[in-house]
């Protein structure tokens, strides 16, 4: 089987690298931004900008890897407030140019579209935890670009029979994330403190959000079943199932410090508009592929304060 990765230089593709070659065995090419690296030697490597279809369109067309998993993204929520046009570009033309360069070349690759589970956005309380046939109220410009990169799936699937599985992967935390996410951004944060470099304060947004955390490393085993077993034209939520609040992840992050570290809020953490719960049904998902988070969160976490303690 082969495999390619579009947008694989991020935090999701650095794992999926390695889970695709050393657990699924498979052949895997990949693509970057042309100033990003990707450390993976041994994968085929090709720069992509996917706001560029005729350059996705002439890599596809030499490459015809059977399965393709679309990360490439704007990623992040907060960024997607400060620069709302380049989210959707990036997440929404730069998608449509993937699967149209697909479809413009008549051949039947299985793709993997991600989205998130922030989709969701104002969940009511009887809705959790939250299900993929629920509405979708996006709170933020990235949830909005994810929805509708997920509606465009759905349509390219059932329009032109085009081989495509959706997920909603709500957060995903682990070592090497950027710290612009909350737990990253905890954990170097007291790795600073503890290595001397910052005043004995750790600086936080709203604590009472609660979003359900999975490790990476069970994400991308969910990403390559799903790729798999998933049925085309299909969502499928990707999370642990539990929700937890930022102060009881920040409580954790603490408790694997022997430093006396107080908290204090940053206004500039506080999002215009924050959503108070997230929490993934993962039934499809589980009855789909029988899969299971295997990592617990507080090893995510020490796994993660250790990251930046050494870097
Ligand atoms: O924004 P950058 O410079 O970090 O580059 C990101 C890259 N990317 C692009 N790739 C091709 N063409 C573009 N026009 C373009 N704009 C951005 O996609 C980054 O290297 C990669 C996405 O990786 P991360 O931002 O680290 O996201 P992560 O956590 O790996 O999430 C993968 C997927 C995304 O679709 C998320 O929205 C979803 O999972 O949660």
């Amino acid at each position: 089987m082969k495999a390619l990765i579009i947008g694989a230089a991020g935090f999701v593709g650095n794992y999926l690298i390695d889970h695709l070659i050393h657990d699924c065995h498979w052949s895997v090419a990949v693509t970057k931004l042309e100033n990003e690296v990707i450390e993976h030697q041994e994968v085929e490597q090709y720069n992509l900008d996917i706001l560029d279809k005729q350059a996705i369109t002439r890599l596809l067309r030499v490459l015809q890897p059977n399965y393709i998993f679309h990360l490439a993204a704007q990623s992040s929520v907060a960024l997607s407030w400060k620069n709302p046009s380049l989210t959707i570009d990036v997440n929404v033309k730069g998608s449509i140019n993937v699967l149209d360069a697909i479809r413009e070349l008549d051949y039947y690759p299985r793709i993997l579209l991600i989205g998130s589970g922030e989709e969701y956005g104002h969940i009511l309380p009887e809705e959790t935890p939250i299900s993929e046939e629920n509405h979708t109220r996006p709170g933020n410009i990235y949830a909005a670009s994810k929805v509708c990169q997920n509606m465009i799936g759905k349509i390219y699937s059932e329009a032109y029979h085009m081989d495509i599985v959706m997920v909603r992967a709500f957060n995903h935390i682990g070592p090497k994330q950027s710290p612009t996410f909350v737990v990253a951004d905890f954990c170097k944060q007291v790795a600073e403190i503890e290595k001397g470099l910052k005043e004995p304060i750790i600086r936080v947004g709203n604590l009472s959000a609660k979003r359900d955390f999975t490790d990476v490393r069970d994400v991308v085993r969910a990403y390559s079943l799903l790729m798999k077993k998933g049925k085309a034209g299909e969502t499928y939520n990707i999370g642990s199932g539990k929700a937890i609040s930022i102060e009881e992840i920040l409580k954790l992050v603490l408790s694997n410090s022997d430093t006396q570290i107080s908290i204090e809020i940053d206004k500039n953490k506080l999002r215009p508009v924050d959503v108070p719960i997230i929490e993934a049904d993962i039934r499809k998902l589980q009855e789909c592929t029988g899969w299971e988070p295997s990592i617990n969160i507080n090893q995510t976490i020490l796994d993660s304060l250790n990251y930046w303690r050494f870097h």
